[in-house]
């Protein structure tokens, strides 16, 4: 997180609203980015698919994004998970979806997803919904109610370009979109580099790893950030 504030503000509810992420012509240039791979590659579009195009190699480095996690993780930041998020217009889904993405004991987080919002997230096109402070503990949304509002939610109207980070053990939802547009955002989650990604099974695409710094091979899991975990140094900046 980028400051004190932001990062007490994270730390307390779960989840941070970063606003203008993106400027208006990384926007603009995302937003045809998304549309040009997600129509070459097809669905569902994830790290092994993103990390091809150069756009999206370059994304996981961006700094409002990159150094947010940073902040949390330090030199240990990997990227554990990359999509594309994508809803057609008018969708029939549930008007709720509440799940957590991944828990782990105690406060401090291991893992944070952040969701980046190309198309402005109207009351219409289906905020991301989140229960602050819903982080802490081990409860999960109660069942029976996971596809229904909850009393604490809070919707988070996001305007595109901008990015909502949060701690992955967090209560939240997507929304519908009954809008006659798309609703779009990327996922781009990191986490500590000693949590193993789900197919860390499958090789990363060549493109991203080629040429590439030691920090962005640090990023993608391929490089120890120290000597060795036990000797491991906390205070190390990216
Ligand atoms: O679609 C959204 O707004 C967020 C959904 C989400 O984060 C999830 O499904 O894990």
């Amino acid at each position: 997180m980028n400051t004190p504030e932001e990062k007490a503000f994270f730390l307390e509810n779960g989840y941070l609203h970063a606003k203008g992420v993106l400027s208006p012509e990384m926007l603009a240039r995302t937003q045809s980015e998304f549309d040009r791979v997600w129509e070459a590659e097809g669905s569902p579009c994830n790290q092994h698919k993103l990390l091809k195009h150069e756009h999206f190699i370059n994304l996981i480095e961006h700094p409002p994004i990159l150094d947010r996690h940073a902040a949390m993780f330090g030199r240990q930041t990997q990227l554990l998970q990359y999509d594309f998020l994508r809803q057609g217009p008018q969708s029939k889904s549930p008007e709720r979806g509440w799940h957590r993405d991944f828990s782990h004991r105690g406060d401090h987080p291991v893992s944070i997803n952040t969701i980046l919002y190309l198309d402005d997230m109207t009351e219409d096109r289906g905020p991301t919904r989140v229960v602050p402070g819903s982080h802490r503990g081990e409860d999960w949304p109660p069942a029976g109610q996971r596809d229904k509002p909850l009393p604490n939610e809070v919707a988070v109207h996001a305007a595109a370009g901008d990015a909502v980070f949060i701690n992955s053990a967090i209560w939240h939802s997507g929304g519908r979109n009954n809008t006659d547009g798309l609703r779009r955002g990327i996922y781009l989650y990191y986490g500590y580099w000693w949590l193993k990604r789900y197919d860390a099974q499958q090789t990363l695409a060549w493109q991203a790893l080629e040429n590439a710094s030691e920090r962005r091979l640090r990023l993608l899991g391929v490089k120890m950030p120290d000597r060795d975990l036990h000797m491991y140094d906390p205070r190390l900046t990216f």
